[in-house]
């Protein structure tokens, strides 16, 4: 059975369809991801592949095979950020279907035990923390925290997952796991433009740019909107506006750096109400781990000094941290010899693959994407290039699975 990637992609077309925001919204254990988690169980179920739900709530789809260790992994994830595009993990478990069915086509499944992995809250749009599954599996994450965690609604993690049936008090650390396996491949849209300008469809991936995510609060004074005069205000709103921009400078000053604030609530967050507080969401990502921490520290002083011109404070907390990874270089050898004259690109982008990194040999995949857009709805991928995704993810997995 051949399948071609755009029909496994158009089977969940329609699944967390965000209508005000536009693109998709599949938070970890909503409905949508849920949804596509019976997805992912049926696709498994159709090539009789053994499906497991880790303690982690990492799903699996098993093929095993004579030997029970050194396990060929290949997927990625199902949650997406708010509004955001079809492709941005969904691609990577459709393309890796796709590349058993060939492989087992070719009878290239070889001798090692092979997976598809699906692992949760890989945007940490939810519940704060990217790459939360694989975190934890890594313990790279204290369990108790990530119990903690919780939703715009109050809601925590350790309930979303006792909600779809994975019991809290397992998750954690999974050593033996990680010692059974022997490669992790990831196939991701590309998040840029740099197989548009090569003009080639599949690229071997190298490093992962170092990120993190802080929380800044910034707290004043709540009042009415109409009886406060201009003069007699403490308003954090008008301190995290300085903020936003701020940041932006701060970071334009520092060549390669990136940050980004994508959220900002203030509370309680009425027209009529000058805030009391207002949280603010710093994405921050450079090559070097001590350059993000240094233009963290710049942010967080001029945080403080626009917030005290307000008669406001402003705090910083880091919520995640993943420092610069360079994948495994005699996989990614593997891969580029499987893959002839295949480009090979950093990214900016954090995955589970950079996660795992630290605990088995990963590698990457990314396919082209026309747009060069993601995290928004004009995230692309075209259908030639999708299954040209598959086939070389295939040709990439088959000399890994020959032990
Ligand atoms: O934020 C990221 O880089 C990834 O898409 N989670
Ligand atoms: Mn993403
Ligand atoms: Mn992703
Ligand atoms: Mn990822």
């Amino acid at each position: 059975m051949i399948t071609s990637v755009p029909s496994l992609m158009s089977d969940i077309s329609g699944v967390g369809r965000d209508r005000a925001r536009g693109g998709y919204s599949r938070f970890v254990l909503t409905p949508a991801e849920l949804e596509l988690r019976e997805w992912f169980g049926g696709e498994a179920a159709r090539r009789s592949l053994d499906v497991e739900v880790d303690r982690n709530g990492v799903l699996w789809a098993w093929h095993s095979a004579g030997s029970s260790t050194g396990a060929v992994v290949t997927g990625s994830h199902l949650d997406s950020v708010p509004g955001g595009g079809a492709f941005d993990g969904p691609l990577g478990i459709a393309t890796a279907f796709c590349a058993y069915d060939r492989l087992l086509n070719e009878g290239a499944l070889g001798d090692r035990p092979f997976a598809i992995a699906a692992f949760p809250e890989e945007e940490g749009a939810r519940f704060g923390v990217a790459c939360l599954g694989s975190r934890l599996m890594t313990g790279a994450i204290d369990p108790d925290r990530a119990r903690g965690l919780t939703d715009a609604d109050g809601v925590s993690y350790a309930e979303a997952l006792a909600g779809a049936g994975i019991d809290p008090r397992h998750i954690g650390p999974d050593p033996d796991r990680l010692k059974s396996l022997s490669a992790f491949v990831e196939l991701h849209v590309e998040q840029g433009r740099g197989l548009i300008d090569l003009g080639q469809p599949v690229a071997v991936g190298d490093a992962i740019l170092g990120h993190g995510r802080w929380r800044i609060t910034v707290r004043g004074q709540g009042n009415h909107a109409g009886t406060t005069l201009m003069d007699d205000r403490r308003d954090p709103m008008v301190a995290a506006a300085a903020i936003v921009v701020a940041v932006r400078d701060l970071a334009r000053q520092q060549p390669d750096a990136r940050a980004t604030v994508g959220r900002i609530q203030p509370v309680p967050g009425g027209t009529n109400v000058i805030a009391s507080r207002v949280e603010v969401w710093l994405d921050v990502r450079h090559p070097s781990d001590e350059v993000t921490a240094s233009l963290v520290a710049r942010i967080a002083a001029s945080a403080s000094s626009l917030a005290a011109s307000e008669g406001c404070t402003a705090s910083v907390t880091e919520e995640s941290l993943s420092p610069t990874v360079h994948f495994d270089a005699s996989l990614r050898s593997s891969l580029c010899a499987a893959l002839p004259g295949a480009p090979v690109l950093g990214t900016g982008a954090g995955h589970d693959a950079g996660v795992l990194g630290s605990h088995v040999p990963t590698g990457m995949l990314f396919v082209r994407n026309p747009t060069g857009i993601s995290h928004a709805p004009e995230e692309h991928v075209e259908d030639d290039d999708a299954d040209a995704g598959a086939d070389a993810l295939a040709r990439c997995l088959a000399p890994l699975l020959r032990v």
